[in-house]
C-alpha cells in the first residue's frame, strides 16, 4: 500500500492576538498586549502551505476554531440573553478569561492531536487523538472542536478511529503531536518516539523548577496504548527540565525528526547522551537500518538562541531520492549562530539536509508558533485520502479562495481590548460561515447549532 505524509496546516483565526498566555513560552509572555495583524498571520500561515504544496508536498488545512468562544465564556458562568451581553459581561467580570476564550492558538495544529498511520496498528486503521491541552487552559477548550472536526473528517470507522480526548485532567496532560515524532527506514515500520515532562505517578521524575513541564508520561504511554502500537516500535524518553526552564515548552521547539532523520539539540533529554544511543538502538532494532543523527552541541547553538530562532521547529521534508528539505523560520538565517551552521550543513555532504527554505511566520513566531508547530502530519493511504471528508486538500484553487477569503473577513490590527467588541465576534461567525462551505464542512461551530 502506498503511503503519504500530509502536513495539514492550521489556518489563523480572525482572533489572532497577543495576550501572554503561557507561561514558559518565552515568546507569548514578551509579546503579550502588543498589537497584532491578523490578516497577515493568516496569509503567513497560508503562505507557508502554498509555498510546499505548490512543490509536490501533499497539503491539508485545518480550519480555525470559533473565537472568541460564547460556549466556554457561558461554561464559566457569564450568562446573557444574547452573545454580546456575554462577551460584556465577561469583559467587566474577568478579561483574562475573555482573553483565554478568544485565543486563535488553534492555529497551531501540531498540538491538535496525535495520531498512528494504520501500517503500524494492530487493528489496521489510523488511530486519532486529540490533546486535551489541559496544561493551559485557554489550550484546553480547543479539545471539543477538534475532536468534533476529527470525527466528521475522518468518520468512516473502517478505516479511522477516533477516540475522545484523554480524561484526567492534569495527570493525563496531552500536547499532541509536538511531543510525538515517527520515524521509519526504508522497510517502512515506524519507530514512534513520545516526549514527556513529567509525572503524575511518579513524584520521583525530577521536575523542572521554574516552568512547567506540559507533558505526562501517564498520556503518552495511554496514546501508545489507545493507538494500539507495537511495543517493541515505542519509545518514551523524558525531556530535558533545563529545557523546560529555558523555554522548551514542547519538545518539537528541541527536536524535529522525519524519515530516518532526527536531528535535535544536545540538550533536548534528560538523559542526555544514553537517550539518544536508546533512540539510534531502538530505530536500528525496529526499522532495520540505522538513524540519521544530527545533534547540535550546546557549544554551537545555545538554548537560548535555540528558542529565540526556533531552529528545531523547522519541518522536515522527503526531496527525492532520500535527501531533505529543511523549512525554517526566518529568524534562523538572522541569527549569527545558526545561520553558518545551516550552510555547513548544506555544503557538507554526509548532511541528509539538502536544501532550507527560509519562511516568514512573524505573526506565529511572537506567539512561540514556528513551521512544525502550525501544521500536523497525517500519514494515510491513497484509499484512506480517498475516504477523507470536506475539501482539505490544498491545491491552487483552494489556495486563491481561501486567501480571498482571509482578505475579506480579516482585520489587519488587533488589540486585546478589541476581543470585547462583539462585532468582532460577529465578524469571525461570518468568515467561519463562508469558510464552512470553502471547505465543504458540515455545519460543526457552535455557533451553527
Ligand atoms: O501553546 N502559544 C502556543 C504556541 C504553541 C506552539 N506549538 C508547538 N510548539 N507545537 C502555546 O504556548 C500563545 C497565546 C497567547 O499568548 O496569546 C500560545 O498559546
Amino acid at each position: 500500500m502506498n503511503y503519504r505524509e500530509i502536513n495539514f496546516d492550521g489556518l489563523v483565526g480572525p482572533t489572532h492576538n497577543y495576550a501572554g498566555l503561557s507561561h514558559g513560552n518565552l515568546a507569548s509572555e514578551s509579546s503579550q498586549a502588543r498589537l497584532s495583524n491578523p490578516r497577515s498571520a493568516a496569509l503567513q500561515g497560508l503562505r507557508k502551505a502554498q509555498t510546499l504544496a505548490a512543490r509536490g508536498f501533499p497539503q491539508g488545512i485545518l480550519p480555525p476554531h470559533e473565537r472568541p468562544s460564547i460556549e466556554s465564556l457561558e461554561s464559566w458562568g457569564f450568562t446573557g440573553p444574547d452573545r454580546s451581553s456575554v462577551l460584556r459581561q465577561a469583559a467587566r467580570g474577568d478579561p483574562l478569561l475573555l482573553a483565554a476564550a478568544s485565543s486563535a492558538s488553534a492555529m497551531w495544529t501540531a498540538n491538535a492531536c496525535t495520531m498512528a498511520p494504520s501500517c503500524d496498528t494492530s487493528d489496521g486503521r489510523a488511530h486519532f487523538t486529540p490533546a486535551n491541552l489541559s496544561a493551559n487552559l485557554h489550550r484546553s477548550i480547543e479539545a471539543p472542536f477538534t475532536l468534533r472536526l476529527l470525527q466528521s473528517v475522518f468518520s468512516d470507522s473502517s478505516h479511522f478511529a477516533v477516540h475522545p480526548p484523554l480524561p484526567g485532567g492534569e495527570s493525563m496532560a496531552d500536547e499532541g503531536a509536538a511531543n510525538h515524532n515517527r520515524l521509519a527506514g526504508p522497510s517502512g515500520n515506524g519507530l514512534h518516539l513520545f516526549v514527556y515532562g513529567r509525572s503524575a505517578l511518579h513524584p520521583q521524575v525530577q521536575r523542572p523548577g521554574r516552568f512547567p513541564a506540559r507533558q505526562s508520561l501517564e498520556s503518552v504511554q495511554a496514546l501508545a496504548r489507545l493507538h494500539r502500537l507495537d511495543p517493541a516500535g515505542v519509545l518514551f524518553l523524558r525531556q530535558s527540565p533545563n529545557a523546560i526552564d529555558a523555554g522548551v515548552f514542547h519538545n518539537d521547539v528541541i527536536s524535529v525528526g522525519h524519515a530516518d532523520t532526527f536531528i535535535c539539540h544536545q540538550e533536548a533529554f534528560a538523559g542526555g547522551r544514553t537517550d539518544l544511543d536508546l533512540l539510534s538502538m531502538a530505530f536500528a532494532r525496529f526499522a532495520g537500518s540505522p538513524l540519521r543523527l544530527i545533534e547540535v552541541p550546546a557549544s554551537r547553538v545555545s538554548l537560548r538562541e535555540t528558542v529565540r530562532t526556533y531552529l528545531f521547529n523547522s519541518q522536515l521534508l522527503s526531496l527525492p531520492g532520500g535527501r531533505l528539505l529543511l523549512v525554517t523560520p526566518r529568524e534562523c538565517g538572522e541569527s549569527p549562530t545558526v545561520a553558518p551552521l545551516l550552510k555547513e550543513w548544506l555544503a557538507d555532504p554526509r548532511n541528509p539536509v539538502d536544501e532550507v527554505l527560509s519562511v516568514d511566520l512573524r505573526e506565529s513566531m511572537r506567539n512561540g508558533g514556528g513551521p512544525a508547530c502550525l501544521r500536523q502530519r497525517i500519514i494515510l493511504s491513497d484509499e484512506e485520502i480517498a475516504a477523507m471528508k470536506g475539501r482539505l486538500l490544498l491545491d491552487d484553487t483552494l489556495f486563491q479562495e481561501l486567501d480571498r477569503w482571509i482578505r475579506k473577513y480579516y482585520r489587519s490590527e488587533l488589540r486585546p481590548a478589541d476581543l470585547a467588541d462583539p462585532h468582532l465576534h460577529e465578524e469571525s461567525c461570518q468568515a467561519l460561515e463562508a469558510l464552512t462551505r470553502i471547505l465543504q464542512l458540515p455545519p460543526l461551530y457552535p455557533f451553527q447549532q
